[in-house]
């Protein structure tokens, strides 16, 4: 009998909404613990850079990992802090410190205290964390599982899926296949749009490639498979869409990341995405696995954010 997870989507310093939400899938908090009798969660990653208690939360899921109690994997935000406060050698950082990289990044250092000593075991958890989790009867991931790249960021990882030393800085040299792998891994995959066409993003930036919905059988055109355009995807044409992100396997895969909006929902009896976009008014979303191979709508438990 496999054990019994709760795993639940992005967090962005939603503290609140995490304690809420834990309490509707029956944790009981003693002494800032979050504890159920037969059952442990899994974070899908990035808790941190938005949201008005970063630290809080920050402390939440580290408290219980540490506890036992919870396992996570390294969401896209984390690598990025970790590259953020990583020297390059030459002066600068892994992760640049740009106007956009900055302002990405400025309400986490704001409220932790850029080089405090919570920031320091905030990364040094970040470095704990595995890019993902295979597990019997279920599989973690922060943005895409995708055996090709994972079979690429392998030399950088140790046998835990945790980045070595080494290996994190192969992971940031722009345009590596090690680069290119957890930039699929950590941020999914995304493809060119048709004819030069470009979109500005939830965040304003201009861009030509776009998302793709790589958990969906039925996302074979570029109208079908596209995401994060804010509507704008149904004016994409209906071209064929040839990848090979699409998921296969039979083992759910839960993962986070990709801001869907409106009520939560069951992406696929196989795949399940819990980012329900908490930090911008949507809801914190669980799914309360107990080793089912065919994943069920009624097993997603979500709170709205307060
Ligand atoms: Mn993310």
């Amino acid at each position: 009998m496999p054990d019994k997870f709760d795993i639940i989507g992005d967090i962005h310093g939603h503290a609140d909404a995490l304690r809420r939400l834990l309490a509707c899938l029956g944790y009981q908090e003693l002494d800032g613990l979050f504890r159920h009798p037969e059952r442990r969660v899994i974070f899908v990653g990035d808790f941190v850079d938005r949201g008005p208690e970063q630290l809080a939360g920050l402390q939440i899921a580290k408290g219980m990992c540490d506890a036992g109690l919870a396992l996570a994997v390294m969401g896209n935000h984390e690598f990025n802090a970790l590259g953020w406060a990583e020297p390059d050698g030459k002066g600068g950082f892994l992760r640049p410190h740009t106007e956009k990289n900055a302002h990405q990044h400025q309400e986490f250092l704001g409220q932790i205290g850029e080089g405090s000593a919570a920031y320091e075991q905030a990364l040094r958890w970040f470095k704990s964390l595995p890019v993902w989790l295979d597990l019997p009867g279920l599989r973690v991931i922060h943005a895409c599982w995708n055996s090709v790249a994972q079979e690429t960021l392998a030399g950088c990882l140790d046998p835990g899926h945790r980045f070595t030393q080494q290996g994190f800085r192969a992971a940031n040299q722009r345009g590596t296949p090690a680069y290119r792998a957890a930039e699929v891994l950590l941020k999914g995959p995304e493809v060119p749009l048709p004819d030069g066409r470009f979109f500005f993003d939830k965040d304003g930036h201009r861009r030509q490639d776009v998302r793709i919905r790589w958990w969906d059988p039925a996302a074979v055109t570029y109208r079908s498979a596209a995401l994060g355009m804010d509507g704008e995807e149904t004016t994409l044409p209906d071209l064929p869409l040839v990848t090979d992100y699409q998921y296969k396997n039979e083992t759910p895969v839960f993962f986070g990341h990709y801001w869907l909006r409106g009520a939560p929902s069951l992406s696929n009896e196989n795949a399940a995405c819990l980012d329900f976009s908490v930090a911008k008014g949507g809801f914190l979303t669980a799914y309360r696995w107990s080793g089912e191979t065919v994943l069920s709508p009624h097993n997603i438990v979500y709170v709205a954010v307060g």
